[in-house]
């Protein structure tokens, strides 16, 4: 979260042990003994905890591919990993019986942002070091450097920013919006629906700018369709009814953006012509519906958290100082590049 990721000068002090006591009896009600990151020993192989928030996308499915081609194909390591299904309450039960297990690290996404933050204290607490991937925690309650070695992932606030900026362009800035939010509570739902939001109203990262603000882009309804292409599809059939004067729409993920263009088509508009498209990830057949000219664009936001996770790991057990983002760095594909990347993506 925007205000969350400000935790980075918090965390630079944990370097003193003066400045780890001030900064962790700030919190509210938190047991201070207790707050430091356990360590990781050099060892030739590691057993890694990986709790998957469900298998339901391409976007998960790379994901978890690229944790089991870099930890078990590639270094031989032991992978313990499980599927949450979309459930908050299997992903929290599967991290119990992945601590169970006393794996040496457990690197995993938070499918929710508060739900989740609890859990990385217990691991903290239980005596081993958490990395988290693709989703983050809420800062104010486990906070990366102290609780948690780091957060790994894209900057989901610029995203929406990026996303926002295209749509003014080919919208000539007047648009009547639909949003397809992403799960809700969830990191990436929650950032790209500020950094869209704040940019087209001219207030993006709290700064007013006179050229960022769109007075003639109006989001005209906003509805969560859980990351996935089936619920897209139906919420978008559902708001489109209400809203038959929609010329946009804005999808957290493209999933949810292929879902809208099926509701689009069955209900006899022309997506790419009639409605604009625009999306977030940047898979494989968002690809093909950007050359097909029915998605406009779509950001990246990179699942292959494999090779990254290894080499942030390996840092922190040779000692040195992990920033508390690791910032993975996006692409953006429109018709003029899309061509170039179909089938390279996931
Ligand atoms: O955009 C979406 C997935 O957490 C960044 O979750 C990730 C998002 C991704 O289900 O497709």
């Amino acid at each position: 979260m925007m205000s969350s990721r400000m935790t980075t000068r918090r965390t630079l002090l944990k370097a003193g042990a003066a400045g780890t006591a001030l900064v962790v009896a700030g919190r509210a009600g938190f047991n201070s003994s207790l707050a430091q990151l356990p360590t990781l020993e050099k060892k030739d192989s590691y057993v890694v905890g990986f709790a998957q928030t469900d298998s339901a996308n391409p976007w998960r499915l790379a994901e978890t591919a690229s944790m089991k081609q870099q930890f078990e194909e590639e270094l031989g390591w032991t992978l313990i990993a499980t599927d949450a299904n979309a459930d908050t309450a299997k992903q929290l039960a599967d991290l119990d019986s992945i601590i169970a297990q006393q794996p040496d690290i457990i690197i995993f996404p938070p499918r929710e942002s508060q739900a989740l933050a609890p859990k990385v204290l217990e691991i903290r607490d239980a005596g081993i070091p958490v990395i988290l991937i693709d989703r983050d925690v809420d800062h104010s309650i486990a906070v990366p450097g102290e609780d948690y070695i780091t957060f790994i992932g894209s900057d989901f606030v610029d995203q929406g920013r990026r996303a926002a900026e295209w749509l003014a362009q080919a919208t000539g800035g007047t648009a009547k919006i639909i949003q397809l939010e992403g799960t809700t509570g969830a990191d990436p739902a929650i950032d790209r629906k500020t950094g869209f939001e704040d940019y087209i109203a001219g207030t993006f990262k709290g700064t007013p700018t006179a050229d960022g603000a769109y007075p003639g882009m109006e989001i005209i309804a906003s509805q969560s369709g859980n990351f996935t292409r089936d619920e897209g599809r139906q919420v978008m059939e559902t708001l489109l009814q209400a809203n038959p004067d929609v010329t946009a729409v804005y999808a957290h993920n493209d999933e949810m953006a292929i879902g809208a263009i099926a509701a689009l088509e069955a209900a006899g508009r022309t997506p790419g012509e009639d409605v604009i498209l625009v999306s977030i990830d940047g898979q494989n057949n968002a690809l093909d519906a950007i050359v097909e000219g029915k998605l406009g664009a779509t950001v990246e936001s990179s699942p292959f958290f494999g090779p990254i996770s290894y080499e942030t790991m390996m840092r922190f057990v040779d000692g040195e100082e992990i920033e508390p983002w690791v910032k993975v760095e996006d692409r953006f594909f429109d018709i003029n590049n899309a061509a170039e990347f179909q089938g390279q993506q996931f």
